[in-house]
């Protein structure tokens, strides 16, 4: 069976799958996206994903071609179509084909992209060792110049950060913002455990707010661990008890150094084990 991704209204097979060169998501990066996982045949928090979707849009005024429940719909057949069971969506909104020019106005017909495919994790071994960071020296974008909470497709930001973490012998990087505080990681957020208590930056730290980090807030508060959002310096995060990661790719995934200093025990400590197994629970439908 060959790949069917969905473009223009339809699916197609994949190598029949195009935009134009003139797409103002190729020549600005002018427009959104979104990365969700297929667990056991079911598009997780799919819902949750749209709705950021739709707000990326809003917030760069990009107006979708299609409403919220015919994206679902879409997302849905799309992972059908290729007999995904565990997986991954690639859902992708650009501006659509333009002038060589800035102006919107000279831009029509907004593209939807919708990719099934399968994903590439990290390897287990790192989910029981514990993962070393580094801080970055690029900042997170400035909120003021293009908010971090809009995942728009201009991710260079991130990628120049990653590229850091890359040299340094990292797979992730540590992000401050414009004002040195910890925001996050280039795709993943991030959390401490100290005395028992979650701490985890602020949607306003000029941080994308994850879905998973979402949903893990939600578990620890279930699970009686209390989660307090702040203001997080580097200092918090060397002198936390546990530091972990959240991300769709990663789901949760223990710190266990950041730059060169280790935090905590040195391990994955005990609340981050035990967020991690009741986020797998809620994956896989428990
Ligand atoms: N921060 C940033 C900057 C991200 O890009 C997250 C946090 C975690 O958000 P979610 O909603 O996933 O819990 C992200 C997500 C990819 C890829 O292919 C990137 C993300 C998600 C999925 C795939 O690089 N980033």
């Amino acid at each position: 069976m060959s790949k069917q991704v969905y473009v223009a209204g339809k699916l197609v097979p994949a190598e029949q799958a195009v935009v134009s060169v003139f797409d103002h998501g190729l020549l600005y990066g002018d427009g959104v996206f979104e990365g969700i996982r297929v667990y056991g045949g079911k598009v997780f928090l799919l819902q949750e994903h749209i709705d950021r979707l739709f707000e990326s849009a809003l917030a760069i005024r990009l107006e979708l071609p299609i409403s919220n429940p015919e994206m679902v719909t879409a997302v849905k057949d799309t992972v059908r179509a290729n007999e995904i069971s565990d997986g991954y969506v690639r859902l992708v909104v650009t501006r659509g084909a333009g002038s060589l020019g800035l102006d919107i106005r000279r831009t029509a017909n907004p593209q939807v992209i919708i990719i099934a495919d399968t994903i590439s994790l990290y390897p287990d071994e790192l989910y029981r060792t514990g993962m070393k960071l580094v801080t970055a020296s690029t900042i997170r974008n400035h909120p003021g110049a293009l908010s971090p909470r809009i995942k728009s497709l201009n991710y260079l930001n991130n990628i120049l950060a990653k590229i850091e973490g890359t040299d340094a012998g990292t797979v992730e990087a540590l992000m401050l913002n414009h004002n040195g505080e910890v925001a996050e990681c280039t795709g993943d957020n991030i959390f401490i455990v100290k005395r028992g208590v979650l701490r985890t930056p602020q949607p306003d730290a000029g941080i994308l707010e994850g879905i998973t980090r979402n949903a893990v807030m939600k578990l620890s508060r279930e699970a009686g661990v209390p989660v307090v959002e702040c203001v997080m310096t580097r200092h918090d995060i060397y002198t936390a008890d546990e530091c972990f990661l959240t991300g769709t790719a990663a789901e949760v995934i223990a710190v266990t150094s950041l730059d060169g200093r280790q935090i905590g025990e040195g391990v994955p400590g005990p609340i981050t084990k035990q967020l991690l197994e009741l986020f797998r629970r809620l994956t896989h439908g428990g």
